[in-house]
């Protein structure tokens, strides 16, 4: 299901509008292992994990944000707390020997979840450039 999905936000299938995955698991409809929480936003392992740590950090509220691009001035603060708790989360996940931060951006960027979130990644040496 996750491949068809990134298949399918590589050929720019993938739905833009509607609520998503992440409404339901801010809304506690679906689980997920919540690693941080405060009351604009929400940190989550990824379900499809690309490294020995993989979590998505994302603001809570529904439809605020679909993707980077969308954003403007209002979504400063909000963009920059998030950095700060993928930093956060990353040193309470001990990964002092560094890590990924990664927004995917459209269907070239091969977003397939349409609701703003940072990938943190880490635990192992990680490569450049990324596919
Ligand atoms: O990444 C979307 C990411 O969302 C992808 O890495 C899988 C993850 N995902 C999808 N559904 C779930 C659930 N239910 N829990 C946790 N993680 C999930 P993108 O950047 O849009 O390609």
């Amino acid at each position: 299901e996750e491949k068809a999905a990134k298949e399918a936000a590589a050929s720019g299938a993938a739905s833009t509008s509607g609520p998503t995955i992440f409404e339901k698991i801010i809304s506690k409809d679906i689980p997920a292992t919540i690693v941080y929480e405060d009351d604009t936003s929400l940190a989550f392992r990824d379900i499809n994990p690309q490294a020995p740590v993989h979590f998505l950090v994302i603001p809570k509220q529904r439809g605020r944000l679909t993707q980077l691009s969308k954003g403007n001035e209002q979504d400063e603060q909000l963009v920059g707390h998030l950095m700060m708790i993928a930093s956060k989360v990353a040193k309470q996940e001990g990964l002092d020997q560094g890590f990924r931060v990664v927004i995917n951006d459209g269907p070239q960027g091969c977003q397939s979840v349409y609701h703003l979130h940072l990938h943190v990644l880490g635990g192992r040496q990680l490569t450049w450039p990324p596919g």
